[in-house]
């Protein structure tokens, strides 16, 4: 599906072109090229490249929608695209993919890390065996990958979550808390603590984060955690979830129980698994990027690094396709851009 949709930015209106394919799970390899080869196409990048996808897990709605971005960017320069990956999020779940990849004499790696540490030995004898390696979603460690691919920000991340969930709550304010997704995720880590900064601010003195817990991305357990949260405070006014998957499970949990309406519930969600929620009251506004543009970015940086094109330095451009051009910042990350939010007004204009 190709949308052109309106979306309501933090405090703008931002017109973007949102071109998301909800597709089904693709773990099959789709060029037919035999090795790179120094004919440039798709931006000077070389053809045959052989990249492959690496998410946290692969049954999350999120990473199939990230990594069929991917896909697009890989067929758009003539590579030779696969997705691997583990079932859970756990640690150290990635690295027999990664060792396999290597030995497969994989091109690019493009991985969302489970964990900041447990998968660079990994990492880095790939890279000694020819592979760049770019992380997206989740990092890695800086010394373990070319570069990373940041979504937004972590501060406008965090900023949105703590403004929805205030506003949502209204002024009397109350207690709050996280369902996140595993404990050693860099990326919901990162957010959480800017979120922890962000509620210190006087704006929000009559929120108080009473709790943080764990549904390790697992549907199940993040339902129990969101019960459990009930059971433990029953003050509670409202829940944020870093995690598409934990954000629905609550979302889930919330709309079948007595505090549907009046426990609030807001974080990082997809609009597929989060309309119902939207509809039937329970959720008010979430925030995302485009998962699709994101795997898109992250292919394209892979494709320019493989091909020489670009080192990872900062200032370092390159161009991805139809996202266009994109300059390497500091530490070596590429941003895509700001999260936006999705409420009832646009929830049916996007299909991801
Ligand atoms: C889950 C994963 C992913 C995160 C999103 C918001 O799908 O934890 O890493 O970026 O939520």
């Amino acid at each position: 599906m190709r949308a052109r949709v309106r979306l309501l930015a933090m405090t703008t209106i931002a017109a973007l072109a949102f071109t998301t394919a909800a597709c089904a799970e693709d773990t099959s390899g789709t060029g037919t090229g035999s090795g790179p080869s120094a004919a440039a196409s798709g931006g000077g990048i070389k053809s045959g490249l052989k990249v492959a996808f690496l998410p946290k897990q692969v049954n999350n709605p999120y990473f199939t929608t990230s990594d069929n971005g991917g896909k697009a960017a890989v067929e758009e320069f003539k590579g030779v695209y696969s997705e691997t990956g583990p079932s859970e999020a756990s640690p150290s779940a990635q690295v027999s993919y990664i060792n396999t990849l290597s030995q497969q004499g994989t091109d690019v790696i493009v991985v969302s890390a489970n964990d900041q540490n447990a998968i660079c030995g990994a990492l880095n004898e790939a890279r000694q065996a020819g592979a760049k390696v770019v992380t997206f979603d989740s990092d890695t460690d800086p010394s373990c990958r070319d570069l990373f691919i940041n979504q937004a920000t972590s501060e406008g991340i965090a900023k949105v979550q703590v403004k929805l969930i205030s506003e949502a709550i209204g002024p009397d304010g109350g207690e709050i808390a996280i369902l996140s997704a595993t404990a050693n995720a860099t990326n919901q880590n990162a957010w959480i603590e800017m979120m922890k900064t962000e509620l210190a601010k006087p704006e929000y003195a009559k929120l108080k984060l009473v709790d943080t817990v764990y549904g390790d991305d697992d549907d199940q357990k993040s339902f129990q955690e969101a019960q459990g949260l009930m059971a433990k405070h029953p003050d509670l006014k409202g829940i944020i979830s870093p995690t598409t998957v934990g954000v629905a499970a609550a979302g889930r949990y919330l709309s079948g129980s007595e505090y549907k309406g009046k426990v609030q519930l807001t974080g990082l969600g997809t609009p597929n698994q989060m309309r119902a929620y939207v509809k039937d009251g329970t959720v008010k506004s979430f925030a995302l990027w485009n998962p699709a543009d994101l795997g898109y970015l992250a292919a394209y940086a892979g494709g320019a690094l493989a091909s020489n094109l670009i080192t990872g330095k900062e200032g370092d451009k390159f161009t991805a396709g139809k996202l266009g051009e994109f300059t390497v910042g500091a530490g070596a990350t590429v941003l895509l851009g700001e999260p936006f939010v999705f409420n009832a007004d646009n929830i049916d204009e996007l299909n991801f």
